[in-house]
Formats: C-alpha cells, sequence, structure tokens
C-alpha cells in the first residue's frame, strides 16, 4: 500500500540559450542558437524564439540555420552552465537533503513530509521557483506529482516557466490523450511499432493487454503497461551523503572593510547552520575560505571538542578563524566561504541542552521557522560584538 509520496521535478527554460540571454541583454527575444557554428556542430539548446522555427537540442548547426537564418550563434560556456547548476542545487538543498540531480539542468526531490516545515508540496514548488528567478535569473519549470515519472511529465507541461501538479486522483485523465512518446523509455522507433498496433495515446497503451505489451517488447512492456496507468516505483536517490555544507560568493569589486566581510561571513555561518537543521545535522569542524589578490586562496579549519547545529558555535569558530587571519592581513578580498565538516546525523540530544543553549536552539528555531515561512532575506542578526 505505501502512502502517497510528493515528488517535485525541476528543470531549467532552454537552460543555456536562457543563461546566453540572461548575460548578454541584446540577446532577449531573440533566435539564438547555442553551439559552435561550424561545418559539423551541432546545436546544444535553442532558445524558444528559435524552437519556433523548429530549431532543437542536438540538431547539426547547418540545419538549425538553415531553418531560422537570422538566429544568433553563440558558443558553449560550460564553466558558466556548470557554476549556475550548482547554485540552483545549493537551492534545493535548502529544503531537502532527497534530490537526484538528473542532468546539468535538472533535478528530482522527494519533499514527502515537509509540509509541517515548507506548507504544501506546490506552495514549495512556488517558492523555490521564486529563488531560483531571484537568485539566479532564469526560469525554471517545476512538476509535483506522486512519483518520478510523473513529476517530470509535469514539468514539461506547461514550459517555459511553468508549475504543474499532478494530483493523484487527476493521473488517468491527464495522461489519456497525451501521445506514447510522452511515456519514459518510448522514443521514435517503439512508437512506431506501436503505431502499427493502432497504439498511439496514453489511452491506446492503457486499453492493450500486459500479455500483448510483455509480448511485443518484453520487460519495456511491462513497464509500459505500469507507466501508461501512471505507475512508477523508482525513488528519489540522493547522491552520495553529503559530506560538508558550504557558503561561499565572490564579490563583484574586491573588498577590504574588515566589518563588511566579518558580516557577509555571518550571513554565510548562519545559512550553514539553518541547512544543518533543517537536514537534521550536526557539525564538528568549520573551515573558512579567503581568496585575494592574483587567486591565491588560503583555507583556516577550526574543531570543536562536541558536534553542533547551534549558529553560535558556528560562527564562533568562523569568527575565531577569520579575525586572526584579518589581524595579520589588509589585502582585499574576492572571494570568501564557510564549510561545515565532520557531519553527523542528530541524535534526539535535545534535552541534554544546557538552559542557556537551550534558549539559543530555539531561537534559531523560530528564525528558521520565519525564514522558511517568508524566504531567506526576512532575518538579518546584528553583528555580534566579537567573542
Ligand atoms: P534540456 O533540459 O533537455 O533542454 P533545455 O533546458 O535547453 O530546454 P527545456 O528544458 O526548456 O526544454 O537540456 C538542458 C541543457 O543541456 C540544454 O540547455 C543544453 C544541454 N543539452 C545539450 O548540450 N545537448 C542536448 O542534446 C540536450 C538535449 C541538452
Ligand atoms: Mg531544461
Amino acid at each position: 500500500m505505501g502512502h502517497t509520496r510528493s515528488i517535485l521535478h525541476v528543470d531549467m527554460d532552454a537552460f543555456f540559450a536562457a543563461v546566453e540571454q540572461r548575460d548578454q541583454p541584446d540577446l532577449l527575444g531573440k533566435p539564438v542558437l547555442v553551439g559552435r557554428d561550424q561545418r559539423r556542430g551541432v546545436v546544444s539548446t535553442a532558445s524558444y524564439e528559435a524552437r519556433r522555427y523548429g530549431c532543437h537540442s542536438a540538431q547539426p548547426m547547418a540545419v538549425a540555420k538553415r531553418l531560422c537564418p537570422h538566429a544568433i550563434v553563440v558558443p558553449v560556456r560550460g564553466h558558466v552552465y556548470g557554476r549556475i547548476s550548482k547554485q540552483v542545487l545549493s537551492i534545493l538543498h535548502d529544503y531537502t537533503p532527497q534530490i537526484e540531480p538528473v542532468s546539468i539542468d535538472e533535478a528530482f526531490l522527494d519533499v514527502t513530509g515537509t509540509q509541517r516545515l515548507f506548507g504544501p508540496a506546490q506552495h514549495l514548488a512556488a517558492q523555490i521557483k521564486q529563488r531560483i528567478q531571484g537568485e539566479t535569473g532564469l526560469t525554471a519549470s517545476v512538476g509535483v506529482a506522486p512519483n518520478k515519472f510523473l513529476a517530470k511529465l509535469a514539468s514539461d507541461l506547461e514550459k517555459p516557466d511553468g508549475l504543474t501538479v499532478i494530483h493523484p486522483k487527476d493521473v488517468g485523465r491527464v495522461l489519456a490523450p497525451l501521445p506514447v512518446t510522452k511515456i519514459w523509455g518510448i522514443g521514435p522507433a517503439t512508437a512506431a511499432r506501436l503505431k502499427s498496433m493502432g497504439i498511439q495515446t496514453v489511452k491506446d497503451l492503457r486499453d492493450a493487454t500486459s500479455e500483448l505489451l510483455t509480448n511485443r517488447f518484453g520487460d519495456d512492456g511491462r513497464r509500459f503497461y505500469r507507466l501508461s496507468r501512471g505507475l512508477d516505483r523508482r525513488t528519489v536517490t540522493a547522491d552520495s551523503r553529503a559530506k560538508s555544507i558550504g557558503q561561499e560568493n565572490t564579490f563583484e569589486y574586491d573588498v577590504a572593510d574588515r566589518a563588511h566581510l566579518r558580516f557577509v561571513l555571518l550571513k554565510h555561518v548562519e545559512h550553514i547552520g539553518y541547512r544543518l537543521r533543517t537536514h537534521g545535522l550536526r557539525a564538528r569542524s568549520m573551515t573558512i575560505k579567503i581568496r585575494f589578490g592574483a587567486f591565491q586562496t588560503i583555507t583556516r579549519s577550526a574543531t570543536l571538542p562536541t558536534s553542533t547545529y547551534a549558529t553560535d558555535d558556528l560562527w564562533e569558530m568562523a569568527a575565531r578563524l577569520f579575525d586572526a587571519w584579518a589581524n595579520s592581513s589588509s589585502v582585499p578580498v574576492r572571494l570568501l566561504g564557510a564549510t561545515a565538516g565532520q557531519l553527523t546525523t542528530d541524535g534526539e540530544q535535545m534535552e541534554l541542552f544546557t538552559t542557556g543553549r537551550q534558549r539559543q536552539n530555539r531561537l534559531d528555531q523560530v528564525k528558521d521557522q520565519i525564514k522558511n515561512r517568508f524566504g531567506h532575506r526576512a532575518i538579518a542578526r546584528g553583528i555580534p560584538n566579537g567573542h
């Protein structure tokens, strides 16, 4: 039996092309092809404007240019997309550790049971979209459904900038009219074979018997039988358990102001504390990273006698490391980061806390709730007067 799960599929819209349009605003609203403009080049992705002319991913560049002669061709900037991909994953990690990245621009999240923290799954999906847009300037489409197959299908239904929920009770109705190619694993060749059997829509597929499908397609047939009914048992498997939780930023201009740097570091540490707490983790070590000058980078680490998820404990370590460095150096800083390491899952040690500590944890908890409800900019803690 099992209870209903809540799965999200997040997929960036026209990812590489959208990044290029974001970074070169003259490309906005224009047909853009990302890829090498060479004889044997292929299109990595086409902007939605170019898709209207029939351009698409994996098409020879020459063909795409014939279809849309006024398209602007821009080269692939892999490192930029990789960095944004990490940024998006980092946003998703604020909501659950149950994340399975599928490609550079998509991931599944299992958000079953996060309702208490973040509200219904569709609200969570809306919040995720909003944060991705706010922090990367790009749009994503999100599907919400009881399993991976349906969530991925849903994220595709209202692209771009879509938010589509498939409720368990609507599965049959939503699936019935779709072409069989929407079923995971049915490509053009299988679709042609199905068509010769008179099967074109998911409804047709559902009307076929399990025997017929397994006779013709073996194990795949069994899967088609289940998927056409919206049944999919695959679980979201998070990539290897997080070994550390970190947060860093690169300044637009190098920053020499120690107070400002200290404030930014505090923001990083607060965020790390928030993540530890929402993931039920504790950390024993803290590392800060400082980059200055011509890409000179230093790191400094400290270890606590016991593990913690309290922002104050983490900040005490980070601030001590930072102050020690800042007292002996005045160079302007380009990048500043903090990472909590030696993570362990949280035992149920709540009642072991001293009263003062309990108060601090309560305070962290209240702040976390405000962040969950109103977003991450809602709270700004003052700079403590040092330790
Ligand atoms: P997709 O998510 O398949 O496509 P997309 O994000 O460009 O468009 P949308 O999701 O709105 O339909 O792929 C993500 C990125 O991966 C895409 O921007 C470019 C890259 N990619 C390739 O380089 N080659 C390919 O054949 C495909 C399909 C994608
Ligand atoms: Mg995409």
